[in-house]
């Protein structure tokens, strides 16, 4: 195996077994499902232009493409099942268009064991890249992680109803090209930013999806502490299983809680309604193995990232795409499997009162408050705006981001999203005229809300998102982060901090390129950033 994906990748890339616990050979499945999952891409190009679309296709190369994404599916069985639905998506989609010609991975046949597949899969690996140049190699590889987190934001979507099928249409294509040695440097540039276009739409869809199925997020006071009896934890990104869980645990003497990213899930009107919904417990995701060990409950882990379970095996469940080989997964939506466990543990013995914390600044909320907030920048009461947001990782050199936000002066205003909020999420910061200082805006899945309040922002002052005096400091771990850096560049934002470390896959050469184009920085210390940012 050779992959290097994540921030998380040893160094030099992870080639014996993947850091976040994945094994060679699912790793080499992966490439393969990958491989082929471009294959059945070229027929699904053919058959569109034929007239023939089909649904089941589309929404597969999401559901693939997204189980090869960092700390979804670890299970060998279940990626030779996709394998064998993709062959036979594929030749069924042949069928209709029997005027076309193929090769490459379209005509690729499937080895008949698991043992076959993975003999088969190590052709496809990244390390054996046909392309040469290490620059484009960069770019191509680049475009290839942003198509993983497309296509999570793709299937996420899908999951609610809001699918549009020009965005599918320019996922397949962008993953043909990946397979193209032709591609000059302006052109694999061009794809890549054209990716961050698509996903640009692709989150647009799933804000959609997550607001007019639950509603807008209101602000939202979040209790951290548990309360006494039975408890589900729900881990992940999925809104839709929650609402299933919740509703299907309603009457039955079952609080349940929010984990990870599903925090920012207690925001919605649709979801906040239910009494059980109880609060939020623990922190980010590379912390799950100290408290899901502690968690007197049924565990539910909707999507990424989940890590190889302790002690609580038998107590965690997937559903969707996540996949860990030994953990019951329950594919249909009927969570009876896990009430059931939680109604067979003992729960929490007792009330604990650990405080709350604020939740639910999405644009809507942000934008409701639009007048106070160009006020208080034109009084000078608010003097900055830090968006500090992404992943957060179990690699050393993330403090940064704690210390970011606590040395940001009194009179800056900080948005965050994602899991890496959980490092200063529950730090009282107060308010400036009664704006919060600490605006948590959601999920990594709702970056799309935090751009579209930057836009509004430009708007209301009449310049462009650069000359609001609005700073990025991102962070970054798996592959929907670079979606989203991707769509960010496609917007034409610059100076933004990234850090803790800057990806494996990026060459010098391709680093330069984005500092002379966009102005990327690597974040440094706290103090020098503050101090260059500000002035
Ligand atoms: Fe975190 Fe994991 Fe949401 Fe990522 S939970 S690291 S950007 O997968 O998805 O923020
Ligand atoms: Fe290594 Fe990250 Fe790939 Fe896992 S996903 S094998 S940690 S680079």
């Amino acid at each position: 195996m050779f992959c290097y994906q994540c921030e998380q990748t040893a160094k030099g890339g992870c080639t014996k077994a993947g850091v976040c616990g994945k094994a060679d050979s699912t790793a080499t499945l992966q490439d393969l499902l990958l491989h082929l999952t471009k294959g059945l891409s070229q027929v699904a190009i053919a058959a569109r232009k034929e007239g023939v679309t089909d649904a089941r296709v589309n929404r597969f190369v999401a559901e693939a493409v997204f189980s090869t994404l960092t700390n979804v599916n670890f299970d060998d069985a279940r990626f030779v099942t996709l394998i064998k639905e993709c062959v036979a998506l594929r030749e069924a989609l042949k069928a209709r268009v029997p005027g076309a010609a193929f090769d490459g991975p379209a005509v690729i046949q499937p080895a008949a064991d698991l043992d076959g597949l993975v003999a088969q899969g190590r052709q496809y690996g990244v390390e054996n890249d046909p392309e040469t140049d290490p620059d484009l190699r960069s770019l191509k590889h680049t475009l290839t992680y942003g198509l993983k987190g497309v296509a999570a934001y793709v299937d996420h979507a899908a999951i609610l109803g809001q699918e549009d099928e020009k965005v599918h249409a320019s996922l397949q294509e962008l993953l043909v090209a990946t397979l193209s040695t032709d591609l000059t440097l302006a052109q694999c540039v061009e794809a890549a930013l054209e990716c961050g276009r698509v996903n640009i739409r692709a989150m647009e869809l799933l804000d959609a999806a997550n607001t007019t199925t639950y509603g807008h997020p209101e602000p939202t006071e979040v209790r951290l502490g548990a309360t006494r009896g039975k408890a589900i934890l729900v881990s992940g990104h999925d809104l839709k299983d929650l609402a299933t869980l919740l509703r299907q645990t309603e009457g039955k003497g079952i609080n349940v809680y929010t984990h990870g990213e599903m925090l920012p899930c207690t925001a919605y009107p649709e979801l906040k309604k239910y009494k059980h919904l109880a609060g939020h417990y623990g922190t980010a995701w590379q912390n799950q193995k100290k408290e899901f060990a502690e968690f007197p409950g049924a565990i539910l882990m909707t999507t990424n990232c989940i890590q190889k379970p302790t002690t609580y095996l038998e107590n965690i469940f997937t559903t969707g795409l996540v996949g860990w080989p030994g953990a019951v997964h329950v594919p249909n939506g009927d969570f009876t499997p896990v009430i059931e466990k939680a109604l067979s543990m003992d729960g929490f013995p007792a009330d604990t009162d650990k405080g709350t914390v604020m939740t639910g600044f999405a644009r809507n909320a942000v934008m409701s408050v639009a007048d106070t907030v160009i006020g208080a920048v034109k009084s000078g009461d608010i003097r900055h705006f830090f968006l500090v947001g992404g992943c957060d990782g179990a690699k050393p050199g993330r403090n940064y981001y704690t210390e970011f936000v606590e040395k940001a002066p009194k009179d800056t205003v900080i948005l965050t999203l994602a899991c890496g909020k959980f490092r200063f999420f529950d730090k009282k910061l107060g308010d400036i005229g009664g704006i919060p200082r600490l605006l948590d805006v959601g999920q990594c899945n709702d970056a799309y809300s935090a751009v579209q309040i930057a836009l509004a922002l430009a708007k209301a002052f009449d310049c462009g998102v650069n000359d609001l005096p609005l700073s990025l400091v991102l962070s970054w771990y798996e592959q929907k982060a670079v979606a989203i850096l991707l769509s960010l560049l496609a917007l034409g934002i610059r100076d933004i901090r990234l850090g803790p470390s800057l990806p494996a896959f990026i060459t010098p050469n391709v680093l330069s390129y984005l500092v002379e184009n966009y102005n990327i920085a690597p974040i440094s210390t706290p103090d020098e950033d503050l101090k260059a940012i500000l002035g």
